[in-house]
């Protein structure tokens, strides 16, 4: 016959601290070759930028040197990135795109 539990504990709670994704900035960079055309449909076709979207977009890159296309999880970003680099070798433009945490 043991000691007799006295129904008195202590409240314990765990406080896990949420995991939030890191975000991924996905940038265009700027090149002397790569037509304006192409650059817009990229960003309407990867990035669901509108007509409007993805002529404002490209003239930034085109007069700053680089314009960020969207922020995304990283599995995201990693994705469109390579859309985006598979569809500059296929037509032989230099375009690059990079992605940076944020
Ligand atoms: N500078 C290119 C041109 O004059 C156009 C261009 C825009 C290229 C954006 C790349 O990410 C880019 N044809």
């Amino acid at each position: 016959e043991g000691d007799e539990d006295s129904g008195i504990g202590v409240a314990t709670k765990t406080r896990t601290k949420t995991q939030r994704p890191s975000l991924y900035r996905v940038l265009l960079l700027n090149d002397d070759y790569t037509p304006m055309e192409f650059v817009i449909a990229v960003l309407q076709q990867v990035f669901h930028k509108s007509q409007e979207e993805a002529v404002t977009i490209t003239m930034h890159v085109h007069n700053n040197g680089v314009g960020e296309c969207g922020v995304f999880p990283y599995e995201v970003a990693e994705t469109k990135v390579t859309r985006v680099m598979d569809a500059a070798r296929k037509h032989q433009h230099p375009l690059q795109c990079v992605m940076e945490k944020q």
